[in-house]
């Protein structure tokens, strides 16, 4: 390039984060943190080289077909790529990068604290104790479930699937998974594996999903797999929304045979379900897995990283397309 390249930052991001992109790049920030989509977003990618984006920005084949032939990377701010296109980008000749592994523990972190939330029932204590609606201590108030001596069935054993397991056996679980291919022992440290992830929900206990969404993988969780589960299974999920049919869940959950369910991720992100927020035995958190300043500031550098070598003519590390 001529110039210094023009960077469309979609979202406020960490101070350090936007401090390095404006010393690196002609760097339009959002000023407000306003949402920026569809058509807006192509308005402003005006002579952008580049564009640092977030899941909540829907990258479509519309979108993607009508921004501007400067940009030539997408960045996004996450691992899920869900939200872009990339069929589309492909056919544009973008590059895609996205940022994996510096936010696999902290999503990790987040699947044991759906669990333990889900297990023990903290949304009804927190509740009950900040509306002064706590009685006293009593010997059979708010009793859960241990995480210790269950089976955990975790579906799509990738990076942030194995992080989950490595706690969990910390927690006494049996740990079972079901994946795309076998891992080989070394990372498989015991864990039961099932080819056949249907198979596997009869085990499963305590259920977490760490899948991609797909159009195949849309709805997986749905009624006719969450009536394989044990009865008095907990379900957690720190994926997508869109992994699970939610009035099936909401069913479950009501009729019992699902115990407690952990969710930090909705389909139609913030508009989840209404049924849930009605479910006691819910824990819902609003999709902060990634969301440490630690992770969030190695997020943006890495973004940035991907963003440098591919205006330096180098490979970008953690490209997707
Ligand atoms: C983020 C995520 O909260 O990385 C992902 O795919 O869902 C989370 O890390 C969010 O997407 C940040 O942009």
């Amino acid at each position: 390039l001529a110039h210094r390249p023009i960077l469309l930052v979609t979202r406020r991001l960490p101070d350090a984060v936007e401090e390095r992109a404006a010393r690196d790049y002609d760097a339009k920030l959002n000023p407000d943190d306003s949402s920026r989509s569809g058509d807006a977003l192509v308005s402003l990618a005006t002579d952008a080289d580049g564009i640092l984006c977030c899941p909540a920005e829907k990258l479509t084949v519309d979108v993607i077909r009508a921004l501007p032939d400067s940009v030539r990377i997408l960045a996004t701010f996450s691992v899920g790529t869900d939200h872009i296109d990339l069929t589309a980008a492909r056919e544009r000749g973008i590059v895609v990068t996205n940022t994996p592994d510096v936010l696999t523990d902290a999503t990790a972190d987040v699947a044991l604290l759906l669990m333990l939330g889900a297990a023990r029932r903290a949304s009804e204590g927190e509740r009950m104790v900040r509306t002064g609606g706590w009685p006293g201590w009593n010997p059979t108030q708010l009793l859960g479930t241990h995480l210790g001596g269950k089976r955990l069935g975790i579906v799509g054993m990738g990076r942030i699937g194995q992080a989950v397991a490595a706690r969990a056996r910390a927690f006494g679980m049996a740990i079972h998974y079901s994946n795309r291919r076998r891992l080989p022992p070394d990372q498989e440290l015991g864990a039961i594996y099932h080819a056949d992830a249907d198979a596997m929900l009869a085990e499963a206990d305590v259920l977490s999903l760490h899948f991609p969404a797909t159009p195949e993988t849309r709805h997986w969780l749905n009624a006719e797999r969450i009536a394989r589960l044990p009865k008095g299974a907990v379900v957690v999920n720190t994926a997508r929304g869109t992994a699970v049919e939610d009035e099936a869940l909401i069913a479950a959950v009501k009729a019992g045979h699902v115990a407690a369910i952990g969710l930090d991720v909705f389909e139609n992100e913030p508009n989840l379900h209404s049924g849930y927020r009605a479910l006691d035995r819910a824990f819902l958190l609003p999709h902060l897995g990634s969301a440490t300043v630690e992770t969030r500031n190695a997020m943006g550098f890495k973004a940035l990283d991907n963003l440098d070598a591919f205006f330096a003519g180098r490979e970008p590390p953690d490209r997707v397309v």
